[in-house]
């Protein structure tokens, strides 16, 4: 058992490539040197294995690692000190007693669509007229516009408050305040820079609050849009009791927007989003209620299912039709109509999925077409592709293929491109290098946009491979292995213990466990595609179920790869099963208790 208390593994082991997978390397996370498991088992009573796991998680002290283990222990910061908060919350709140008229600008995807609604509710509630813009991806773009500001005049409007955007929208801000209004904005993402690259250029609005100012002096910056608009209702209310169901509502909207915006799941996030979890299913809001009612949740809902399920069904909006279709179901008080606005988005995710698959599809034969396997940076042309799922896409071909990807569509008489990277090659300041190829560019170090006129197409994708200096070493993922563990180690408390480490996500990845020597028997291929992969595997003398959801990723490359396509064959046919076919596995245990039998089952990530 004492295997498992090992202060240091270091795991180095390559995975040959396989014909459908980038490179990737198991990589083993270091423990806090110095910290004996056996005092944080006596500290949480628990078992050894959680210990060992809480100790390769980067706390800083034991206090945040108490914070981490108790988040409803916690409280959530009242961000008293954010730049601006203060002085806007006055300011609103007197406005809305006033019944002035407020006009919200938010953004297309689901925190925008999540911070518009949580300031529409809270400003209402406190006697202001609220009216709403939510940009048109393809026709106006992300962000505020001048002509907006225009808008909002014709309107009546005395206040513009922008949420989730704002920050980049200097000329629009000005605008408005021409035109008399006061305006105010709040926003998560970076200012933009002056031509120096250190000089923030900060919008001329009455109050800006975003933590990513540099004169913001509050200590936790990764807030997502929906957490910033909803601290400042939070201010807005304060010290008045009568509103704490207000905020709790308003809380489990920011919850899934905090999860779907991947920002950190960490601190005061993590807060969040446990919260939000926990009270999702005493929702108030009939709109809400209709999309989680028509998604059929059958067991707790978990922050995959906000990042996997509720997400893109509010995101589908905002890519195949409007946002305010997805606003619009959370504003619906009629349960009839919610249900049938609810249904609506889930066929609208439906259709984007298979919009999807058959982009990516179309994106691999592009790659074999053009012989492009050894580039190390992918341009792709899809002149069909929509440009609202170009960067989703961008997405499954970095997954696929781990290297920058970046997708370029037809749009009108242009071509517009979104990509995804990987940590070794800044995308923003590579796209900085080629400029000159490109009308529009932005974005940072993982993602970007850009467009750009037809002819420059190949201009553009010789300057990439040109300038591209990623090395065959920069394209081998590093998959984190959390702790290598024994599966015959494994006790039903233990594997319960694992959800301390719940919600998972952005920098709080699900607990991935390795273990060497597996030896595999028969393997059932079942589900509709076969692609599901349930076995009997041995090891430590014990025989133990383990399931692969994906075995064409990696499970069947990797067997044929080593043993052959016979042994395959064979360990599917269950005819001849051949001895002693071993592998490592990256895994984590889930408990199965189908009929009220309970039983663990091992959950196959990865094999080498
Ligand atoms: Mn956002």
């Amino acid at each position: 058992m004492d295997r498992s208390c090992c202060a240091k593994i270091i795991i180095d082991i390559y995975l040959l490539p396989t014909e459908d997978k980038g490179l990737s390397i198991w990589q083993a996370k270091d423990s806090i040197k110095g910290v004996d498991a056996s005092v944080i088992m006596k500290r949480y009573g628990i078992t050894r294995v959680t210990a060992e796991l809480l100790l390769r998680k980067k706390f800083s002290d034991i206090l945040e690692m108490d914070a981490y283990v108790y988040p409803f222990k916690s409280v959530i910061s009242a961000g008293d000190d954010i730049k601006d908060i203060k002085d806007a919350a006055v300011f609103l709140k007197s406005a809305c007693a006033d019944h002035k008229k407020i006009m919200v600008i938010g953004d297309y995807d689901c925190d925008g669509v999540m911070s518009s609604y949580i300031l529409i509710e809270g400003f209402t509630a406190l006697g202001a007229e609220v009216c709403h813009i939510l940009p048109d991806r393809r026709k106006d773009g992300y962000g505020m516009r001048p002509y907006m500001a225009d808008k909002a005049k014709e309107l009546g409007c005395d206040i513009i408050v922008t949420c989730d955007n704002g920050i980049s929208a200097a000329d629009a801000v000005r605008h408005a305040k021409e035109l008399g209004m006061n305006v105010v904005v709040t926003d998560h993402h970076e200012p933009p820079l002056d031509n120096d690259l250190t000089t923030q250029i900060i919008p001329p609005a009455d109050y800006v609050i975003d933590t990513k100012q540099k004169k913001d002096t509050h200590k936790y910056k990764e807030m997502c849009g929906a957490g910033i608009a909803l601290m400042l209702i939070q201010q807005m209310v304060k010290g008045d009791k009568s509103y704490n169901h207000l905020i709790n509502q308003l809380l489990i909207m920011a919850s899934i927007a905090t999860v779907c915006d991947v920002v950190p799941l960490t601190s005061d996030n993590r807060t969040l989003v446990s919260y939000g979890l926990k009270t999702i299913k005493k929702t108030d809001n009939t709109g809400l209620k209709a999309l989680i009612g028509c998604m059929g949740f059958k067991n707790d809902i978990s922050s995959f299912d906000f990042g996997f399920r509720i997400g893109p069904a509010i995101n589908a909006a905002g890519r195949l039709t409007s946002a305010n279709d997805a606003l619009d179901l959370f504003l619906e008080k009629d349960p009839e109509k919610a249900a049938s606005l609810a249904s609506r988005l889930a066929a609208l995710n439906d259709s984007r999925k298979a919009m999807t698959v058959k982009a990516a599809e179309a994106a691999s034969a592009y790659i074999a077409d053009n012989h492009m396997e050894d580039e190390k940076v992918l341009l792709i042309y899809l002149p069909d592709c929509d440009e609202a799922i170009a960067g989703i896409v961008a997405g499954k071909v970095r997954e696929k293929y781990y290297k920058p990807s970046m997708i370029v569509v037809d749009s009108g008489d242009k071509l517009k491109g979104s990509g995804r990277s990987i940590p070794s090659y800044h995308m923003q300041k590579e796209l900085t290098r080629v400029k000159e190829h490109l009308t529009e560019f932005g974005g940072h170090a993982l993602a970007a946009g850009f467009s750009l006129k037809k002819e420059e197409l190949e201009p553009l994708h010789e300057a990439l491979i040109a300038n591209c200096t990623l090395t065959d070493e920069d394209l081998i993922e590093r998959v984190p292995v959390d702790l290598e563990f024994p599966i015959s180690d494994f006790t039903v408390q233990a594997v319960n213990e694992l959800k301390i480490f719940e919600p998972v996500g952005q920098d709080n990845e699900n607990i991935k466990f390795m273990q060497r020597g597996v030896l595999l028997s028969k393997i059932f291929l079942c589900g509709k595609e076969k692609k599901t992969g349930r076995m009997t595997i041995m090891c430590s003398g014990g025989t133990y179920t383990a399931v692969d959801f994906n075995v064409d990723k990696a499970l069947k490359p990797v067997i044929i790869e080593k043993y052959g396509h016979k042994s395959w064959d064979a360990l599917t046919g269950y005819t001849g099963i051949p001895a002693g076919l071993s592998i490592d596995i990256l895994y984590h245990p889930s408990i199965n208790d189908y009929n009220h039998n309970v039983r663990i089952e091992f959950i196959i990530e990865d094999v080498q």
